[in-house]
């Protein structure tokens, strides 16, 4: 590596390691990081996956790509022994936040444990030119701007392959860019990203506002926000049909490559679709095996057998439903395909609830997915069985076949060897390198769970980890936290189900405590993180929240020796990687039944940081695993929860009219100390929504949560007890690994 640099820098710079700027030596790692990839063998097969999906939250890739190409350490050294820290270098490269959040980060895990076993499977998404919005805070809001990520030297790489996609008015040539995806210590795969040529940045007005019309400027400019405005849907469609269509040419013409008959495209390829957002490409892979010639049973037969979907969400609200009337002014073309498709189920099953095409004249995406793929399959135990028992129950009856869970999992690669160099060296010398390839192997740490040497081991690791927390957002944000207060730590997207303004209460309930005399036993820094869909206005409000406190409490010397909050501002990927590691407590106090899963959840526990959380989504499986000792569980069950849905049984005016303290913490949004700093409206507006309404039942859980976040604050005090508790987290994370996931998704589904 170290000849490679030099060689590489007097090539391009005409200077030497030493010389050389860190912007400099980035771009020479690039390359030679490419170059090297181009030499892989690409993982082969007579069958191949294709996962399709709108978002690939891959991050920043530089380590990523060196630590499976087992260069990682060597690069460190080489850099080091010259001056340079590899730590630095990473921050010149700009993250490509490709999605919104769980969902985009799954897709990026899957692809790298995808290559990691050696199966052949390639992504298929879009290349936005502009991936997320930039979060600032001003005034205490949120304030977006755009998110350009592409430079001259990026890790994509533009190809000679383009299709032509047909819209109603027009059509559009596609070019195909691809970026590697090197699997760790052996073979390669790819993400496609498809993109048009005449993308016009300029139209970007202020913030993220564009013409939203101009299809042939804007197609692939921006990643959708989790929610959108109302003409903004219309291009969701072009942008949703632009990627599948690609997608499903791209197959069929390597299906063909590899010698295979198209009429036969289940024993060659096996499409995922993430989510229902790339469901379109049924009815396009039915039309064009129309167009080579199959009839219309072989077709639909061929492409049920080929699709699989993956549902990431109970929330009504977030099942696509599309129009056919937007239909008709997009993709026309696809139509008559999906009315024979709904013909179809309606002269075979006698209830609406499972047809295509609703009274409204809405097409079910999620419906398509079912009847016409072969697989449907939630992402955690949990969220499966409530898939089975209640949201698609009228499908499970008819299909108990094709349904069956994945619980999600992460790369190890990124979110322990990666973002915690100094505990994966640690683990390595203490019980062998093995966990890296069999993560399960790290249950062997188990034998050391009252070693008091190891113990105290994991604390300073712990300790260091808070410390490069501390000095990273002191460079970054001006921030100056204290190493030595528990770090309590709850990062997400910004959604009521998650119940970020459950955490504000503990906050406000801690602040009067302190007021009070009552003060904690250690500092408490809460961290948060979240952007907020630039349209979801409760979502703006609970930030607005969050910051005031923060401003509130900052500027009270009698609270602040004790208590911080800090809002890191414009969380992403690379953020996550400095906050994973320093975390003691992770904050995963969703609603009951309605995280699909979490992943955060899993990427703390393996950092060796403790859960607060309800029993939901993965953290029930977590819970099995750690037991009682080791996690910390609050609030309602989902049955119950799912009850209070069903009979319209809960009321959040009740609770708080009939408890004091939870009325105090919530007059306490439009109380004095707060208007003095914060906006009336946005405060009013958060208060009357929880007395009013609390949709996500926060005051249900209040009084449980904060109960237990005191004992858990308490246990904290016992230092080789919560070391053990790391430990034990740490030991059992191996199964969340994803390439456990990944080879449960090819047993089961691809078959490859
Ligand atoms: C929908 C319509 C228009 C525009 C955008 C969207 C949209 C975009 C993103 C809808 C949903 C998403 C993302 C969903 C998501 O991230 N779900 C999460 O998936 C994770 C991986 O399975 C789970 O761990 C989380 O529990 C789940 O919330």
């Amino acid at each position: 590596m170290e000849q490679l640099l030099e060689q590489m820098l007097q090539q391009k710079y005409g200077k030497t390691l030493k010389e050389a700027s860190k912007e400099e030596v980035y771009v020479a790692l690039l390359c030679i990081t490419k170059e090297k990839m181009k030499g892989l063998k690409q993982n082969e097969g007579k069958k191949k996956l294709y996962y399709i999906s709108a978002e690939f939250l891959i991050g920043k890739l530089l380590s990523n790509n060196l630590i499976n190409l087992g260069l990682f350490e060597e690069t460190r050294e080489v850099l080091k022994k010259h001056g340079h820290d590899l730590t630095q270098i990473e921050e010149v490269e700009l993250e490509p936040s490709l999605g919104n959040g769980g969902l985009g980060r799954l897709s990026a895990c899957f692809l790298d444990s995808i290559a990691a076993l050696g199966l052949q499977g390639d992504g298929v998404g879009l290349n936005y030119h502009d991936g997320l919005f930039l979060q600032r805070f001003v005034d205490n809001k949120q304030w977006e701007e755009k998110n350009p990520w592409i430079t001259d030297n990026s890790w994509l790489t533009k190809t000679d392959c383009h299709f032509e996609v047909p819209f109603k008015d027009f059509t559009l040539t596609s070019t195909m860019y691809d970026i590697d995806v090197p699997g760790y210590k052996h073979g390669c795969n790819k993400l496609h990203l498809f993109d048009i040529d005449t993308v016009d940045e300029s139209i970007i007005e202020d913030g993220i506002n564009f013409d939203k019309t101009d299809i042939k400027k804007n197609l692939t400019l921006f990643l959708y926000p989790d929610d959108s405005d109302e003409n903004g849907e219309l291009l969701r469609i072009y942008q949703q049909y632009f990627m599948v269509s690609n997608g499903a040419q791209l197959i069929l013409k390597e299906t063909k490559e590899r010698g295979g008959s198209v009429d036969k495209l289940h024993e060659y390829v096996s499409v995922q679709i993430n989510d229902t957002h790339p469901t379109m490409v049924i009815p396009e892979l039915i039309r064009l095996l129309l167009e080579e010639g199959l009839d219309m049973d072989t077709a639909i037969s061929v492409v049920t057998n080929t699709c699989a979907y993956t549902n990431h969400t109970i929330l009504a609200e977030a099942l696509e439903k599309w129009p056919i009337a937007y239909l008709e002014k997009v993709v026309p073309h696809l139509m008559p395909i999906i009315r024979e498709l709904d013909a179809r189920v309606r002269a075979k099953f006698d209830d609406e609830r499972v047809y295509i095409i609703d009274n409204m004249d809405r097409v079910h995406m999620a419906h398509i997915d079912i009847h016409y793929g072969y697989a449907v399959n939630g992402v955690a135990a949990l969220h499966t069985e409530i898939l089975k028992e209640s949201e698609l129950k009228h499908f499970y009856d008819i299909y108990p076949e094709k349904f069956n869970n994945k619980t999600n999992g992460i790369t190890f690669r990124r979110w322990l060897l990666h973002c915690n160099h100094e505990l994966a060296t640690y683990l390595q010398e203490l019980i062998g390198e093995e966990f890296i390839e069999d993560t399960t192997k790290l249950e062997t740490l188990l034998q050391y769970m009252d070693n008091e040497e190891v113990l105290k081991k994991l604390k300073e690791i712990k300790k260091n980890g808070k410390i490069q927390l501390k000095e990273y957002l002191k460079m970054t944000q001006n921030i100056t936290i204290d190493e030595n207060s528990v770090y309590d730590i709850q990062i997400k997207r910004l959604h009521e189900y998650k119940r970020q303004q459950m955490n504000a209460l503990y906050a406000i309930y801690k602040y009067k405590e302190i007021k009070k005399g009552n003060l904690p036993k250690r500092p408490i820094t809460m961290i948060f993180g979240a952007k907020a869909a630039p349209a979801y206005i409760i979502a703006k409000d609970i930030i607005h929240l969050i910051l005031c406190l923060q401003q509130l409490i900052e500027n009270d010397p009698e609270v602040s020796k004790h208590l911080k909050i800090v809002m890191i501002e414009n969380y992403n990927v690379t953020k996550a990687e400095k906050l994973i590691p320093a975390c003691d407590i992770s904050e995963q106090i969703s609603l009951a039944s309605k995280e699909a899963s979490g992943t955060g959840n899993m990427k703390f526990m393996l950092n060796g940081a403790i859960t607060l959380g309800t029993e939901d989504g993965a953290n029930v499986e977590i819970h099995e695993l750690v037991g009682d000792e080791n996690i910390y569980i609050f609030g309602e069950s989902s049955e119950t929860v799912i009850n209070l849905y069903e009979t319209s049984g809960y009321c959040s005016k009740k609770i708080y009219e009939s408890d004091a303290m939870i009325e105090e913490l919530v007059d306490f949004i439009v109380g004095k100390e707060l208007l003095q700093i914060g906006d009336p409206v946005n405060l009013g507006r958060l208060y009357k929504e929880i007395v009013g309404k609390d949709w996500f039942m926060t005051l249900l859980d209040l009084k449980d949560y904060i109960a237990t976040k005191e004992r858990m604050l308490n246990d904290y005090e016992d230092e080789m007890g919560w070391a053990k508790k790391m430990l034990v987290n740490i030991a059992k994370a191996g199964f969340f690994s994803s390439d456990r996931t990944i080879e449960e998704y090819n047993r089961d589904i691809w078959h490859l």
